[in-house]
């Protein structure tokens, strides 16, 4: 495949860059997606977005515990790929690179990116349900029965489906989006919101909009191009 001419040219000139990943960037290391099948679409028979869910943790918090547990377990052995490097290396490349993941792995940070805006939490961490209590989860392999503070029920520093998104993470990513001028959409299916918004924000304030996806999506066709491959084979492709 060969970057088109204007896409490096931009890429070559662009000072303000904004990516937004999605599970399709870690798909290269292993780790399944969550509507290209594997076996994390399903749990015990029931799906994802189910058990996922801010009404799940209500009704049943330690099925919700078992079913991080075992992901938190899976990504133990799980390293970044070239996808996750190349972005770290676009970090330095560029004056301002803000990069925006829907991912709750913490493999961008494995690959060297900081200040990471992770719009859906972290698997990594734990919070307590009453008091504002966060536990790092990444240094120990058993994770504490309740908070170290209040004593109150731990659950996953995550975003349910149907739950908020951290305080000021999207507002901070659509500030970001509205003031790039070169997008990056990048493995994601672009059917969860609010994160699938942040290109169509990007792309009204007039950013030149980039998908890298070996699929069409529903956000293909507002892009001003769609580079069809995997990240981890794409990307690298940018370097002069
Ligand atoms: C919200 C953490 C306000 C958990 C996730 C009804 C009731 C309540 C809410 C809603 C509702 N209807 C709609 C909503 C909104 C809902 C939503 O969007 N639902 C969708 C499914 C219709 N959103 C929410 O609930 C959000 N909150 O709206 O708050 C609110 C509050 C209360 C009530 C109403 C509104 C919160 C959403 C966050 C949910 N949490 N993750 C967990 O991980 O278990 S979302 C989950 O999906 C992951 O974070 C994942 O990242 C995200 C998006 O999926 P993708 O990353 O795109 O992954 P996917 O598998 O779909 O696609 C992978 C892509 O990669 C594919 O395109 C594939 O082709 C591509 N690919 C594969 N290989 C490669 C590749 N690309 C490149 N290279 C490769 N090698």
């Amino acid at each position: 495949m060969q970057i088109p001419a204007e896409l490096r040219q931009r890429f070559t000139r662009a000072k303000c860059v904004l990516a937004l990943t999605g599970a399709g960037v870690s798909a290269e290391s292993g780790v399944p997606t969550f509507r290209g099948g594997g076996n994390t679409a399903v749990w015990k028979g029931i799906p994802f977005d189910v058990i996922s869910s801010a009404e799940m943790l209500e009704r049943d918090l330690p099925a919700v515990w078992e079913w991080f547990d075992y992901r938190r377990n899976f990504l133990d052995a799980i390293v970044p790929n070239e996808a996750h490097y190349e972005i770290a290396r676009w970090q330095e490349l560029f004056p301002e690179l803000t990069l925006v993941t829907q991912n709750i792995d913490g493999l961008h940070q494995k690959a060297g990116s900081h200040d990471v805006i992770e719009l859906h939490g972290n698997i990594w961490r734990a919070r307590c349900t009453k008091c504002r209590f966060f536990h790092d989860m990444a240094s120990e392999a058993k994770r504490p029965d309740g908070c170290l503070e209040c004593g109150s029920f731990l659950r996953p520093d995550v975003v349910l489906f149907g739950e908020m998104l951290p305080p000021g993470a999207f507002e901070l990513a659509a500030e970001r989006a509205a003031s790039c001028e070169l997008c990056f959409v990048i493995g994601t299916s672009g059917l969860v919101y609010p994160a699938a918004a942040i290109p169509e924000i990007a792309k009204a304030a007039g950013a030149y909009v980039c998908e890298v996806n070996p699929e069409r999506t529903p956000l293909s066709n507002r892009c001003d191009e769609v580079l069809t491959g995997k990240a981890g084979e794409v990307l690298p492709l940018f370097r002069s």
